[in-house]
């Protein structure tokens, strides 16, 4: 949790700096949600998640260095700098991502789990997925397959109790958000999301009960978020005091007292735990600002290739002149230089290799 936390108010720093790139979403505040969570998987559970998941592919195991990287738009990234922050992906871990689209991983999950049953294995996937989510049409239809399937899936609502800049009573009609699939004969519970050893001891009980009944459930976790939706959010929508109210609930602190309190750990495994995350952040924005950008060469590669026509229109069709959306008026000539880089590797490329699978593992 110290270096998820540490990662991520570096990674905003970094993002006011311009080194990082697109769109950031932290989740500072919800790291027990993330860890707790995490630590009762299986190494060949499956995880997946939204677009505010840096700390989810941490938790996961993923380097610093190569999450750090992909913010920066880096070689070296999760998926080679071209997803950045809302893409990160690490599928050697079973951490699958990583979606703009909310609600558009409910889906997905169901497939992950699908494979795994029909290959037999007592593999269970984890969904997480925000409060917002719970609204789209995407998790009606998926609640109704996972219990009509028996999909070994464990549904995970982040509940920050915003979607944006909306407030939860101001977005769904039932907010109890553990009821919302009780009509898809799905059970829910909803826990304290603030609470590691909490999310860690309820969540794993329902991984468990998933594997072995090999049907769907869904877990609440009650939380916050510290900061904006976004790195872009002037916060109009909450009173300052609310979330110094959820401060200080903080999950790290919390537990830290706990284990003090306890004795499993002192002041100095405190301090030690906390110089290990700044040190290890800090190597990771070295790293991640010494590695080269993806080749302009490559600036076609992996591409998801819908059909040959469709899929090469645009690559083969490309001419040196800007073409619309390339005409920043500061920069025609980087445009121009890219598009005929563009038109000059199409040219290069023939025809049995014009459907190339996109997959990086
Ligand atoms: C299908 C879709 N609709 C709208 C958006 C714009 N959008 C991005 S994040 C977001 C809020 C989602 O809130 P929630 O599910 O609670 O997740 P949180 O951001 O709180 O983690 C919205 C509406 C989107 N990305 N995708
Ligand atoms: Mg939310």
């Amino acid at each position: 949790m110290c270096l998820i936390r540490r990662f991520e108010e570096e990674a905003g720093r970094q993002y006011q700096r311009a080194k990082a790139g697109g769109f950031l979403h932290l989740a500072i505040g919800e790291e027990a949600t993330i860890v707790g969570t995490t630590s009762a998987m299986r190494d060949d559970d499956y995880l997946i998640g939204t677009y505010r998941t840096h700390g989810h592919a941490l938790a996961r195991g993923t380097s610093a260095d190569a999450v750090m990287a992909e913010l920066f738009g880096r070689d070296t990234g999760t998926s080679g700098g071209r997803g950045g922050s809302m893409h990160i992906f690490d599928a050697g871990r079973r951490f699958m991502g990583g979606y703009g689209i909310v609600g558009g991983n409910l889906p997905l999950a169901a497939g992950l789990a699908l494979a795994s049953q029909y290959r037999e294995e007592d593999v269970v996937t984890v969904c997480m997925f925000g409060d917002g989510a719970s609204n789209t049409g995407n998790f009606g239809e998926t609640m109704n397959l996972a219990a009509l399937w028996k999909l070994p899936v464990v549904f995970l609502v982040e509940n920050n109790q915003y979607g944006m800049g909306t407030a939860l009573e101001r977005h769904s009609a039932v907010t109890d958000l553990s009821q919302k699939a009780a009509g898809f004969g799905i059970e829910g519970e909803r826990i304290d999301g603030m609470d590691v050893l909490e999310v860690r001891e309820r969540v794993g009980r329902h991984i468990e009960e998933v594997r072995e009944k090999g049907r769907p459930s869904l877990v609440e976790t009650f939380t916050y978020r510290y900061r904006g939706h976004s790195a872009a959010d002037p916060e109009v929508y909450r009173d300052k005091s609310e979330v110094e109210e959820w401060r200080e609930k903080d999950p790290i602190e919390s537990f830290i007292k706990v284990c003090t309190d306890d004795g499993v750990l002192s002041e100095e495994d405190v301090e030690a735990a906390r110089r290990e995350a700044d040190r290890t952040v800090e190597a990771a924005v070295e790293f991640a600002d010494g590695s080269p950008e993806p080749s302009l060469d490559s600036l076609y590669e992996e591409l998801y290739v819908v059909s040959e026509t469709m899929g090469w229109y645009a690559v083969d069709e490309r001419s040196p002149e800007p073409h619309r959306g390339e005409l920043g008026e500061d920069a025609p000539e980087v445009a121009r230089g890219l598009a005929e880089s563009g038109a000059a590797h199409a040219e290069g490329e023939d025809a049995e290799q014009q459907s190339r699978p996109g997959v990086r593992d």
